[in-house]
């Protein structure tokens, strides 16, 4: 029975490769921070059969610690300060996890065993102001938000400690991927919420920032194969995974309010808070490599994403509210 450690279990993505990882019939460890109240939301399905262990990217020693007690035979290193917008009010911090964190992590697997295949989830953000379209493995980096280059760091620390010590570390570098899981405070869950709840009646107004970003949105239950993909190949390599198809957030909207025949530009409002410091215009991704070597590409394309998405968040709001 393979061994994997995850953090960032309790978040959209690691819940989803606890999913898969178990269907493989994996023994499946999670690192989970201490908090006042456990956020076990996403994994509250699963929650028995997950071997929880405590530790923070921020502190070496629990993860030393984490990685020697289970003896994994594969780390996903999905933890992060992820929250783009929020890197400006947390920069040091966002630094600190999310940059930092990753070389920790290294240092364990470096410490405790070098044979330990490693996952980097690097991001789609490390492009920022995009020198070229689509992007690439090949593709200059330019982030745009304290979490952009904080994900760069970690990425080329990932490729360094490959390089250095000949660990099997990947990175793959993953463009926006949304859920049902997904964080109420990004867009596309942030959109399908409030298509919810003002279909209901529970909320008149829905207040967005720059409507014109662009973004190369895929299904995350499909992204997390990818992952395992990567670390089952005979060499480790970073691998660019995306839909191809970019589409902005007011598309997004429009489609969005159609589904549940109401006129967005009558609910929807502009709030400058919403905007960022910095933009990052337009993403897209080229997956030849992916196609060729993991044989990975998407199913779900945009409009079934929206209607996923809706479809869960009008029953959930009814649900909730005994409607
Ligand atoms: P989420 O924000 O949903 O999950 C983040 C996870 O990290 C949570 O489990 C959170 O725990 C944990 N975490 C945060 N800080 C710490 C810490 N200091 N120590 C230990 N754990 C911590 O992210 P996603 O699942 O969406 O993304 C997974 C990874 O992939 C992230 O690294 C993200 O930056 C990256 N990524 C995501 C993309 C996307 O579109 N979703 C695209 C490209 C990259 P808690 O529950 O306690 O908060
Ligand atoms: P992103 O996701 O920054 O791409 O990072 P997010 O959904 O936060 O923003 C996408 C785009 O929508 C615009 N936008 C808004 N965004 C939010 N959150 N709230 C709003 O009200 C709003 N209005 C417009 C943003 O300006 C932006 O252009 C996500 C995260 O999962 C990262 O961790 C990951 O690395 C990248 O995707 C790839």
């Amino acid at each position: 029975m393979k061994k994997a450690l995850i953090t960032g279990i309790t978040g959209q993505d690691g819940s989803y490769l606890a999913d898969l990882l178990l269907e493989k019939g994996y023994q499946v460890f999670g690192l989970e921070r201490r908090a006042s109240t456990k956020n076990r939301a996403n994994v509250r399905h699963i929650e028995d059969k997950i071997n929880f262990i405590s530790g923070d990217l921020t502190d070496q020693h629990s993860l030393t610690r984490a990685v020697a007690a289970v003896q994994p035979d594969e780390v996903y290193n999905l933890a992060a300060q992820s929250f783009v917008k929020e890197s400006w009010e947390q920069p040091e911090y966002t630094g600190n996890v999310t940059g930092l964190g990753a070389l920790r992590a290294l240092e364990a697997i470096r410490q405790i065993n070098p044979k330990i295949k490693y996952y980097q989830a690097s991001s789609s953000e490390m492009f920022g102001r995009a020198v070229e379209v689509p992007q690439t493995e090949k593709t200059p980096f330019y982030p745009r938000s304290p979490y952009g280059a904080a994900k760069l760091y970690a990425h080329w620390i990932t490729v360094n400690y490959r390089e250095s010590y000949n660990i099997f570390a990947c990175s793959g570098i993953l463009f926006n991927h949304e859920s049902e899981r997904r964080g109420l405070e990004f867009v596309t869950r942030k959109i399908s919420d409030g298509v919810a709840r003002i279909k209901f009646g529970l909320q008149d107004k829905l207040l967005l920032g720059n409507l014109d970003a662009k973004r190369d949105w895929g299904y995350a239950p499909e992204y997390v194969n990818a992952m395992w993909l990567m670390l089952q190949q005979a060499e480790a390599e970073d691998f660019v995974i995306a839909t191809e198809e970019t589409h902005s957030v007011k598309e997004f909207v429009e489609e969005a309010f159609g589904l549940v025949e109401l006129d967005w530009q009558r609910y929807v409002e502009i709030d400058e808070c919403f905007k960022r410091q910095a933009e990052v215009d337009l993403l897209i991704g080229d997956i030849t490599k992916a196609k060729d070597k993991l044989g990975w590409q998407p199913k779900v394309r945009f409009k079934e994403l929206v209607k996923i998405m809706v479809d869960y968040d009008l029953k959930r709001v009814k649900k909730a509210n005994n409607l």
